[in-house]
């Protein structure tokens, strides 16, 4: 599954491929750009299949209903969708256009870099755990971002020798997202990825 957004402030791509032999992706991600900002996630759903799904699609309708808000009340918001579900583990990141801010927020094991052209790469650290509806602190980071500035974050499911190399390597999102697929053919687990670049 591929999925594009774009508008004149930003272009994002996202991936995903399940497990082999699985029908549904404990993986799911969500994105949305918007003339004021731009918000998008990344679900890993704790084990495989149909409930991993579950947990996983919480998120994204989560954010996909409340994109609106902060991050930290829609990380409360996916906290109590996950009540009863198995969990998950959950990144949310939000770029305000006219600030030219970013705020990012991970509970669990998303991986996530971000990169500005004048060569500082930011990697916010995560709240270790994840989301099943149990009374949760965050770690919210924001900070600046400059033009041209592009980030990634991908489950488990996909391993990079660097991370860091693949933000640089390719000019565009196009280019870097076709590279991505490249590694993500051997399907033990679900993997997926979302790359980005704000202008
Ligand atoms: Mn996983």
């Amino acid at each position: 599954m591929l999925d594009h957004e774009a508008n004149a402030y930003v272009q994002a791509r996202a991936f995903q491929i399940q497990k082999e032999g699985n029908s549904f992706n404990g993986d799911s991600f969500f994105m949305k750009a918007t003339d004021e900002y731009f918000i998008c996630s990344v679900a890993d759903g704790l084990g495989s299949g149909l409930y991993a799904n579950q947990s996983s699609d919480a998120v994204r309708k989560v954010i996909e209903e409340h994109h609106h808000e902060e991050v930290e009340v829609l990380m409360d918001y996916c906290n109590q969708a996950l009540k009863l579900k198995r969990g998950a583990t959950v990144s949310v990141l939000k770029a305000h256009f006219q600030r030219k801010e970013v705020t990012y927020c991970s509970v669990g094991n998303i991986q996530f870099v971000f990169y500005l052209p004048s060569g500082l790469y930011i990697y916010p650290i995560p709240v270790t755990g994840f989301l099943s509806g149990k009374p949760q602190t965050y770690r919210i980071d924001t900070f600046p971002y400059e033009e041209n500035s592009k980030f990634m974050m991908h489950t488990d499911g996909l391993h990079l020798p660097s991370i860091k190399q693949e933000l640089t390597r390719f000019q565009s999102i196009e280019d870097m997202s076709n590279h991505l697929k490249l590694h993500m053919t051997k399907r033990k687990d679900d993997a997926t990825f979302l790359v980005g670049q704000l202008f």
